[in-house]
């Protein structure tokens, strides 16, 4: 038997369920990605507002281009079981806060209509880095004009991807959708939507068969919707809402609502995010397969620590950074998320912009050493010839992965010609940083290291030097 509405009272007892009714109200919440992680994260705050008696808080869920998991969800009635184990426990959870689903490839009028329909009071994104296209501007922009037209109030739109103020970005997209002839319907967004930006933060792997199983012997029943995450979770949100009573409702929830959002994004990117990415080069290249395997390596664990430290805080504006730091380390090392080193590695060209860059850019303009982040360059460059040091071949799924392998293919004899073209890409390094020789220099250096001697032979000598 599967987990479905049905079947949700015959869960033992210490599983907590959502006890609301989850028929009798419209969802106020649209939310487009209905990946793991908002699955695990937001539909978890949401839960939580629902079960103090708050009806607003029900989801209509959009599968951006992923039929199977809406069909799957769907025969579960949008619930699934949640892990959340850490070094303080294990539990399981059902959150309840998911009510309707539909897929944006196959439904698009039935997204608009969501976004249009009276009860809906927010949109929140989790698309990924790639999804933000005009296509994604052009849909929001068809529901907010329904709603307009319908005479609806303006609604909160809020992106949580992991972009340095995704508020903006979005807010962009969406009035560059916008035709000549759509002036009354910006001036009715720029006074009744608001785009606040914030910082999301979960560690929420994609499930694997282990985490399915572990499911089917928690429950008593079957789940293919099931996730594992990790107790801590993080929303920072910028305080700008369509409706302003939304912050004190947040806040008690555990949300943490600001004006100044931006000290937490930085730090979030470049610290998690960005040692997240190195960690997973490092894996693909090496054949550890789990971000829990790197870090267990001390040389490993010693060259992140430095990373952060050296390289990315003396560039933020979060002065607590060095408990960020030691909380990262440990979250890292949660043996119970199976954090595929290949998944964080998807999209590299999307994410590097945001993850190391300004870090690099920051030691730049004060004489310091950018070592750390040239080794992981140097790995990025090395990890396009998809095939690991055993000679295990593997696949860069990316959106730029064939001209990344075009221009990484002949770094054994060329390596120097190869360095310098993939640095020379402004699309994931930016305008400033491919102009810095010196950098060209050190990636060249590391990256003849990693060719001769192993990504481990490089990270040590970094360490020892
Ligand atoms: C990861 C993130 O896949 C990735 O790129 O770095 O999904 C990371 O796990 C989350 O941002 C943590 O909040």
């Amino acid at each position: 038997m599967h987990l479905c509405a049905l079947t949700l009272a015959s869960l033992p007892t210490d599983i907590h369920t959502p006890t609301y009714d989850r028929r009798r109200y419209a969802p106020g919440v649209v939310h487009l990605g209905l990946g793991a992680f908002h699955r695990a994260h937001q539909a978890m705050v949401f839960d939580h507002l629902l079960a103090t008696g708050d009806t607003r808080w029900g989801i209509y869920g959009i599968g951006m281009t992923r039929p199977d998991l809406v069909n799957q969800l769907r025969a579960q009635d949008g619930l699934y079981a949640v892990r959340v184990a850490d070094g303080t426990g294990v539990k399981w959870q059902v959150p309840g806060a998911l009510w309707r689903m539909s897929v944006a490839t196959t439904e698009r009028e039935a997204v608009v209509q969501a976004m249009a329909a009276p009860a809906t009071r927010w949109v929140t994104l989790t698309v990924t880095e790639k999804g933000y296209t005009p296509a994604l501007g052009q849909l929001l922009l068809d529901g907010l004009r329904l709603r307009q037209q319908n005479g609806l109030p303006g609604i909160t739109v809020a992106s949580c991807d992991n972009l340095q103020g995704n508020g903006h970005k979005l807010l962009a997209l969406v009035k560059a959708a916008a035709a000549a002839q759509d002036g009354e319907l910006l001036r009715w967004m720029d006074a009744q939507c608001a785009f606040p930006c914030s910082m999301v933060d979960r560690i929420v792997p994609a499930a694997t068969a282990e985490v399915l199983a572990a499911a089917s012997q928690a429950l008593g029943l079957r789940d293919d919707a099931s996730l594992s995450t990790e107790g801590f979770w993080e929303w920072v949100i910028e305080d700008r809402f369509a409706d302003p009573s939304d912050a004190a409702l947040l806040q008690s929830a555990g949300v943490r609502v600001t004006r100044d959002v931006h000290s937490y994004e930085e730090a979030k990117l470049r610290m998690l995010n960005g040692s997240h990415t190195a960690m997973a080069l490092m894996g693909a290249v090496t054949g550890r397969p789990f971000i829990a395997s790197c870090i267990a390596e001390p040389h490993i664990r010693e060259f992140v620590f430095r990373l952060m430290g050296q390289e990315v805080a003396p560039h933020l504006s979060r002065s607590d950074w060095a408990d960020y730091r030691t909380a990262l380390i440990a979250r890292f090392g949660n043996p119970y998320l199976k954090h595929s080193v290949h998944q964080i590695a998807t999209d590299s060209s999307q994410k590097i912009p945001q993850r190391w860059p300004p870090s690099v850019l920051g030691q730049i303009d004060q004489g310091a050493s950018t070592e750390h982040h040239a080794l992981a360059a140097a790995v990025f460059v090395r990890y396009t010839l998809a095939i690991d040091e055993q000679g295990q071949a593997y696949a860069l799924n990316d959106p730029q992965a064939e001209s990344l392998m075009a221009q990484g293919a002949a770094q054994r004899t060329e390596p120097e010609t190869c360095v310098r073209s993939l640095l020379a890409r402004e699309d994931l390094w930016g305008s400033a940083l491919p102009q810095h020789a010196s950098w060209i220099e050190r990636v060249t250096h590391w990256h003849q290291q990693v060719l001769q001697h192993g990504v481990d032979a490089a990270v040590q000598q970094l360490i020892e030097a």
